[in-house]
């Protein structure tokens, strides 16, 4: 019996060579208004869906393809009598091979000037119902969703006569991956249209961005996915311009550098290592940026991910050049300065990131995977700031520290906690990141901003519980601190400022990073 073929497809690249092979192999093919019109200009002979279904085509399209004439001669099973005799009675031939891909719902809704009728136009119906149809049936029908398939099953067919009972199984777990990421970005088109506040199931789809060499250690395989809704501003976003793959650990790097530095408006250069900053400068200058995230800790930064929020220049590139970096992400690169960097550095990354589209990356939530399940929060976008502070020692800061004591507070957000900072206004002088209790942190933080200790301020992310920190603080000579308060004890934090002349400000508001 002559083999039949349904074909309805939106994106028709690639389609005509595939028919036309397929009808050189003798199958009838049998396809929907637009596709039929492409084929037949192609030279390729067709079976027009009414034919099949003797209902036209009709409601502008949405209804062509759901019939029983067409899901019954998918879904019937043929090892089955009483599917067969139901074929029989009911005048269905069997469909053997389905080519369907869907209508572009995701090309729609990232249109800027897309409209609500738009978008729900394009959820495709009937298309998901044969491709589901024809997948269940993976025992008799080979079911096509992606064009990149079509050889694989030409071959199949000229080589073997047939694809392979796994092959078609494999094709019809695709189908079922295409299909449910398709209903999910349905579901989180309309969850923000109606703005369900926590929806009952989390519907986020992700496509394969880079399969990866290796994950977090070379023991562990991975990939990076991306959200099948762009992120214009996130490390999915930003095109690589020289280097290596970056590898799985360069990415998360390059994540929390990037969300560091939108929290700097001035020129500002952010330079990180494991996942902590390790040096921040704001300047009038990119270059002078440079210099105060350099010099924050010049040991640090070695091998480290750095992120310029202004174009980088040739003078900057230079500096940027003499030592080991991992990455380099900025907005864009003078010509020169590309020219510059790239010299004798295949393996180090440049990246560019458009920086203006940053404000909507604070948007979406943060996802946390725990064995077990996921946890869902927004993204710590706050940054409290001098005219909300609650002054709370006898001193009161000067201007100076004040300013100090705001770029401390932006810097501090990231840290990982128990995360302590010591800066002056313009750069990140210690650094005391992720011990388990907050004066080991403060020690550490100390101990690096160690000669530098004049005029400088500290911040805390979280309440001291004891007074011994502001004690190892008040050693130090830091004359100035902000933290967000609240603890039992922060009368005997006070006190101990007081003591030691100390200005503190709290703000009410923590920013734990684990
Ligand atoms: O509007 S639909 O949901 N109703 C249908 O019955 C139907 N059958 C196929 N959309 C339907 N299709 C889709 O039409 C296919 O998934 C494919 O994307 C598209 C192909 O239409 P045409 O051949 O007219 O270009």
């Amino acid at each position: 019996m002559t083999r039949r073929a349904l074909i309805s497809v939106s994106d028709k690249a690639g389609i005509v060579a595939f028919a036309t092979r397929l009808q050189e192999l003798g199958w009838e093919i049998i396809s929907t208004g637009g596709t039929k019109t492409v084929l037949d200009a192609a030279g390729v002979t067709t079976i027009a869906i009414d034919d099949v279904t003797d209902f036209p085509e009709m409601m502008d399209g949405r209804v062509k393809t759901l019939h029983p004439k067409i899901h019954g001669g998918l879904l019937a099973r043929r090892d089955l009598d009483s599917h067969v005799s139901a074929m029989k009675a009911h005048d269905i031939l069997p469909i053997d091979l389905v080519v369907v891909n869907l209508y572009p719902f995701k090309e729609t809704i990232v249109k800027p000037d897309v409209t609500y009728a738009d978008a729900v136009e394009n959820i495709d119906i009937g298309g998901p119902s044969m491709l589901r149809s024809a997948a269940k049936n993976h025992a008799s029908v080979t079911v096509v969703v992606d064009p990149a398939d079509y050889a694989l099953v030409l071959d199949a067919f000229s080589e073997h006569g047939d694809t392979s009972y796994e092959t078609r199984q494999k094709l019809a777990a695709k189908v079922f991956r295409h299909t449910a990421a398709y209903d999910a970005l349905i579901a989180e088109y309309f969850t923000a249209q109606v703005g369900v506040d926590k929806p009952e199931k989390l519907t986020v789809t992700y496509d394969l961005k880079q399969a990866m060499r290796y994950g977090e250690n070379p023991q562990q395989d991975a990939d990076f996915y991306e959200t099948a809704l762009p992120v214009p501003y996130s490390i999915a976003a930003a095109k690589q311009l020289n280097g290596k793959e970056l590898s799985f650990n360069n990415i998360r790097d390059a994540d929390a550098a990037i969300r560091i530095i939108r929290d700097f408006t001035a020129p500002t250069i952010v330079a990180l290592k494991h996942m902590n900053p390790c040096g921040i400068g704001s300047a009038d200058t990119i270059e002078k940026a440079w210099d105060y995230a350099y010099a924050s800790d010049p040991v640090s930064i070695f091998g480290g991910i750095v992120v310029s929020n202004r174009e980088v220049d040739v003078e900057t590139a230079k500096k940027m050049h003499d030592i080991f970096l991992e990455i380099i992400i900025a907005p864009s690169y003078s010509e020169e300065a590309l020219a510059v960097l790239t010299t004798k550095k295949k393996n180090l990354r440049i990246l560019a990131l458009d920086f203006a589209k940053q404000a909507a990356s604070e948007e979406p939530k943060e996802l946390t995977g725990v064995l077990g399940g996921l946890l869902v929060q927004n993204q710590d976008t706050t940054v409290e700031l001098r005219n909300t502070w609650d002054i709370v020692t006898d001193r009161q800061p000067s201007e100076k520290e004040v300013a100090a004591l705001e770029f401390a507070w932006r810097s501090v957000k990231y840290v990982k906690s128990n995360g302590i900072i010591i800066t002056n206004d313009h750069q990140t002088l210690g650094v005391g990141p992720g011990q388990t209790n907050r004066v080991a942190s403060v020690k550490i933080a100390i101990e690096q901003a160690a000669d530098r200790l004049e005029g400088a301020v500290l911040a805390s992310d979280a309440f001291f519980p004891f007074s011994d920190n502001v004690e190892e603080i008040a050693k130090a000579g830091i004359k100035a601190i902000i933290q967000p308060g609240g603890s039992v004890r922060d009368q005997d934090a006070i006190d101990e400022a007081n003591k030691h002349g100390i200005a503190m400000v709290f703000t009410g508001a923590r920013h734990f990073r684990h």
